[in-house]
Formats: C-alpha cells, sequence, structure tokens
C-alpha cells in the first residue's frame, strides 16, 4: 500500500495527497515502472485493484485521479455537481471529430443542436425501420461463416465483427456501404481509424524523442485525416448525386432538418464532423462488445447451451427473427451485460466538478478539476458485485438482482445527458447477431486461447478464434435430408469452395 503522504509538491492542495499513488513514483516522469504504454487501461486496472476506490496516478506533470469506488461513482454522475469533461485524449480526436457530439464540450453550440437533432434517429421507430439492413448486413456476415463452416476453417472474431459493425452503422445511418465483407484485409478506413485512436490515446509514458520518428508520425496522422475526410465527402456526395427522398436515416436528418424549437440546422462543417463520428463511435465499442460476448460464450459451455436454447425457444429453427422478437432474448441480453461489465469497451468518461466540491468526503476538487471513472474497475468493486467480481455470471442481470443493487454501479454506456446515444442501437445489433450466429453454428474456440486485450481508447480483444459448425437443422421443423436442410447446405457450397 501506498503510504499518504503527509505535504503535497505543487502546495495548495495538501489534502490531495491523501489519496494513494503507486509505490514506486519516479521523480518527474511520474508513475511509470512497470507500465506498457500500450495499455493503461489494464494497467489502471491492476493499480485499483491495490489502490482502492480512488487513486492519483501521475504521468509526467499530469496528475490523473482514477475512480473505481460505487460511491463515488454515484456522486460524480450527480449532473448538479458534474459534468462531462473533454480530456486531452478525446481532444487529441477533435482533428478528426471536431465539435461532433462526442468530442464537444457541451457548451459548444454544436452539442445541443446536434444532440436535439439527431435524436430522432435513436428512437424504437427508428431502430425498426434500421432492423431489416441490420439483418442484411448480419447475413453477410454468416455468408461468411458458412464459407467457414464448409472449409473447417476459423474466423478472426473482432476482424468480422468489425466488418459487420461498420457495414451496419454506415448502411443504416447513411445508406453507405463500405463492402467490407467483399474484401479480405482491413479495410483502409478502420486501419486509418484505428491510427487516430491510438494516436490520441497518446503514451503514457515518455518515449525518447526521435524527431525523424515524429515527423513521420505527423504526416501520417495529416494523411489519416485527409483520407477520412474523403471518406465523407464520398458519404455526402452519393447522397447529393442520388438524393433519396424517402431515407430517414441519420444522414437525412443531418442535411434536412432544423432544430424542432429553433429552426436552427447543422453547419456544414459541423455535419461533416458528425458523419466520421457515427462512423467511429457507431461501429468500434460495438464491434468489442460482440467480440467480448462470443469470447466468454466460447468460455462458458453452460451458458452458451442457455442462451442457444433462449434463441430456439424464442425465434424458432429458422425465419427471419422480427424487431420485437431480438428484445425478447432476455439471456442473451444478460449474456452481453455481463461481458460489458467485465469489460465495457469504452473502459471510462471523465466528470469535472461544476464549482468547487469535495468527492467522497476525502478529495476536494476546484470547480474545473476532474477525475475518470474506470469502468472496468467500477464494474469489479467488490462492495457492489461480491467477492468474485471477476466470475463470468449473466445472472447477475436478472430483473431482481439489477434492482438490489444501487444506482450507478454499472456505466458501460457513460452516465448523465452526454451519455451515449447509439446505446438502444448497440444492444440491437449485438443481440440480433449473437441469436443469429448462436442459431445457425455451434462455435469452437481454441481451449488454449488466452484473453489478450488491445487498447487505443477502445478495448478489443485480438487474436481470438472461432471455429463455426453448422448445427444439424433443429429436429421437428427441417429433419436431415429434408429441402429446407439441402436448400442451407447448398448455399454454403460455393462460398466455401472459394475460400
Ligand atoms: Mn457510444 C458516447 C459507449 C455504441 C454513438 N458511448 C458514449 C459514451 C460511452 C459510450 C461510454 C460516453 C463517453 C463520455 O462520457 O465521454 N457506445 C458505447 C458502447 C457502445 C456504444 C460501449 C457499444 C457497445 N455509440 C454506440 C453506437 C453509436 C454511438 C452504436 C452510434 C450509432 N456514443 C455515441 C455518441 C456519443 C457516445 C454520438 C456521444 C454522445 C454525446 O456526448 O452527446
Amino acid at each position: 500500500m501506498a503510504k499518504p503522504s503527509l505535504r503535497s509538491r505543487r502546495g495548495g492542495w495538501p489534502e490531495l495527497s491523501r489519496i494513494p499513488h503507486p509505490r514506486r513514483r519516479v521523480p518527474v516522469v511520474g508513475d511509470v515502472l512497470g507500465i506498457d504504454p500500450g495499455t493503461p487501461v489494464q494497467d489502471s486496472l491492476r493499480m485499483a485493484r491495490e489502490l482502492g476506490p480512488i487513486f492519483r496516478r501521475k504521468v509526467f506533470g499530469l496528475e490523473i485521479v482514477v475512480v473505481s469506488g460505487a460511491d463515488l461513482a454515484a456522486e460524480l454522475a450527480d449532473e448538479s455537481r458534474f459534468t462531462k469533461r473533454v480530456v486531452l485524449a478525446v481532444h487529441n480526436l477533435r482533428e478528426i471529430g471536431g465539435d461532433g457530439l462526442f468530442t464537444a464540450h457541451s457548451h459548444e453550440p454544436h452539442w445541443q443542436l446536434g444532440h436535439d437533432i439527431l435524436a430522432p434517429g435513436f428512437t424504437r421507430e427508428a431502430m425498426e425501420r434500421y432492423h431489416p439492413v441490420m439483418l442484411a448486413m448480419a447475413h453477410r456476415l454468416t455468408a461468411g461463416w458458412d464459407a467457414h463452416a464448409a472449409a473447417g476453417t476459423a474466423a478472426d472474431v473482432s476482424a468480422d465483427m468489425t466488418r459487420l459493425t461498420l457495414e451496419t452503422i454506415a448502411n443504416t445511418g447513411f445508406g453507405y456501404d463500405f463492402g467490407s465483407f467483399d474484401r479480405t484485409g482491413q479495410h483502409p478506413f478502420v486501419a486509418a481509424m484505428v491510427r487516430a485512436l491510438r494516436r490520441a490515446q497518446g503514451p503514457t509514458v515518455p518515449r525518447p524523442i526521435d524527431p525523424e520518428k515524429s515527423r513521420r508520425l505527423g504526416r501520417r496522422g495529416a494523411a489519416d485525416a485527409a483520407y477520412l475526410a474523403a471518406v465523407v465527402d464520398e458519404v455526402v456526395r452519393e447522397r447529393t448525386e442520388r438524393p433519396d427522398p424517402g431515407a430517414q436515416d441519420l444522414l437525412s436528418l443531418m442535411l434536412h432538418t432544423r432544430h424542432p424549437r429553433t429552426g436552427e440546422r447543422l453547419s456544414p462543417e459541423n455535419i461533416r464532423h458528425q458523419i466520421l463520428t457515427f462512423l467511429v463511435a457507431g461501429h468500434e465499442t460495438t464491434s468489442g462488445a460482440l467480440s467480448f460476448a462470443l469470447y466468454y460464450l466460447a468460455r462458458h459451455p453452460g451458458v452458451m447451451a442457455r442462451a442457444r436454447a433462449e434463441v430456439d425457444e424464442v425465434w424458432g429453427p429458422a425465419g427471419e427473427p422480427s424487431y420485437r422478437q431480438v428484445g425478447k432474448l432476455r439471456y442473451l441480453r444478460r449474456v452481453l451485460d455481463e461481458s460489458l461489465r467485465l469489460w465495457p469497451t469504452a473502459p471510462g468518461y471523465t466528470r469535472a466538478a461544476r464549482t468547487d466540491t469535495v468527492l467522497g468526503g476525502v478529495h476536494p476538487m476546484r470547480a474545473g478539476a476532474w477525475a475518470i471513472v474506470l469502468t472496468p474497475a467500477l464494474h469489479r468493486d467488490p462492495a457492489v458485485w461480491g467477492p468474485d467480481p471477476e466470475r463470468f455470471d449473466p445472472d447477475r442481470f436478472l430483473p431482481e438482482r439489477v434492482r438490489a443493487r444501487p444506482a450507478h454501479v454499472f456505466k458501460p454506456f457513460g452516465t448523465g445527458e452526454r451519455a451515449c446515444i447509439g446505446r438502444q442501437f448497440a444492444l440491437h445489433e449485438a443481440t440480433l447477431v449473437l441469436g443469429l450466429l448462436l442459431r445457425r453454428y455451434e462455435l469452437r474456440g481454441d481451449p488454449g486461447y488466452r484473453l489478450e486485450i488491445a487498447e487505443r481508447l477502445t478495448l478489443m480483444p485480438t487474436g481470438f478464434r472461432l471455429t463455426p459448425v453448422r448445427r444439424r437443422p433443429a429436429a421437428p421443423a427441417a429433419p436431415p435430408g429434408s429441402a429446407d436442410a439441402a436448400g442451407a447446405a447448398g448455399t454454403a457450397e460455393p462460398a466455401g469452395s472459394a475460400g
């Protein structure tokens, strides 16, 4: 345990010293020993285990206060005392996201305007409109997995979930198609986005300054930003060249609607920022959530069997699930929630004090001072989640158990007015896809695989592969050898021979 020192070296705020920091603090550079620049979240999670519900971590001159205690997180959720803070890592993303919804300061005019104009794109009615498009994108995924099944090969789960979620947000939100499933490698949009997210995350430890290398990085960054801007141009050009008067998607809301009260419209520049924001925020985290859920399903055969039994019962053996049938997969939703508990793919959010205040009676904050809620740590607070928070157990999300917990202990989508606008979109898409995969395949993981997580502001499993095996068609509806089963096998063949 770190021993609280009595005096603050910064002076003026001796109280800061009352919260612990890692033991091996190095002059000037800070708390960097044993720290890997690529995994700030997983390192902070380890520190939280040792240092408790609130600690400070110093990286160069910057002292970050990290919160993982449920009581403190509940305080920080009080919108009258705290508000979202656009911290450096998010600010760095303004190079591509500008004053789009995610990177905007709450006081910037385009935040409220954008929020109000885009809100109709996330209603229940909107989800019902997206549902058939989501289904069509999921069928592209299963066509690929049918080919794996036919060839007996394994799928790279995160890569395929990224193909799926990128096509889903692009097609539902913008009527735009990246063709991700038609290429073997990563789409250049995804590559440029991942590099941008990594650059924004920045090095958490100082690296030797190599001027040639930093020039190279600068050029790379400018090239990526230019490329991403070109993609946005293309999205807008397609819509303006082939106007779709019936379109009721995010793009038409941005281009053609006014604020319901003030009549204001989004500026052309802001629209560009919003498009990129939604293309990125709308797929990267959902892809991670799906990948983690599939990882936990493969690791827990009992959970997988129960989830599959639910799908078979609620959806039946064949046919397209309706919008409403997706919402009925209550157990599968709990699997998703439990995956997001252990690995919330947007692993934190930052809260700044609106006025001078004291957090938890221990940590005085000036107006503007901020703390980060580290959600993977909050989601493991033993005071809330019990003595074995690492255990994967979807029944933690049984309604009566959720009701028995205090508020603000499960925050994978952030908090308050700046919480995720795409929550229902993501949950519907992910539940739909998991249901389709469970109904269609046995999923075989590599028992030797050990979870490895890449960090780039978001969390994503890497190297996780699954071999899909077509299930025997469910007994009564389609006995083996029936037209149904033969038809299904037949569609797999051409794709299989290609792969
Ligand atoms: Mn999403 C904000 C997590 C899916 C669009 N999202 C947030 C925040 C979290 C978050 C956490 C709050 C960040 C902060 O306080 O700084 N989002 C997720 C997760 C998933 C997700 C874990 C999937 C799982 N998000 C989506 C999808 C979309 C989307 C899908 C769009 C279709 N998210 C956003 C936008 C914001 C946001 C836009 C910013 C909202 C605002 O500040 O007004």
